[in-house]
């Protein structure tokens, strides 16, 4: 005995009921750390621009972000999709290049 439909109904006699169980989790894309590395080098004021430029922060949150990479050795700055993760990445690096720091930025899968 089959539970296909016989007669041709709505879809024509194509069987067109869908097999697989609709995923009830909701799929949320993964997200990417943006890292900043403590160097010897690189001025205090200058990490304190590029976190005001690039990740919107006002000058005491990056001054204190700053001041963290500078102790700990690194900090998380933001947490984005891997695009935009990607972009920042980018842009700090060539910055920072530009002004011949050795700054490094760097992301990882949160
Ligand atoms: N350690 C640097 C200094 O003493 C400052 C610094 C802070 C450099 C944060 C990089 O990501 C950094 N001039």
């Amino acid at each position: 005995m089959s539970d296909k439909p016989d007669g041709p109904g709505r879809d024509g006699g194509n069987d067109t009921r869908v097999l697989t169980k609709p995923k009830t989790k909701t799929q949320r894309p993964p997200m990417y750390k943006v890292m900043l590395l403590n160097d010897d080098y690189t001025p205090m004021e200058f990490v304190v621009h590029v976190l005001e430029r690039f990740f919107g922060m006002s000058h005491a949150q990056a001054f204190d972000i700053m001041l963290t990479v500078h102790k700990k050795g690194l900090a998380v700055v933001g947490v984005f999709s891997f695009e935009v993760a990607e972009t920042k990445v980018a842009q700090v690096m060539d910055f920072a290049r530009r002004h011949q720091h050795p700054l490094q930025c760097t992301m990882e899968k949160d």
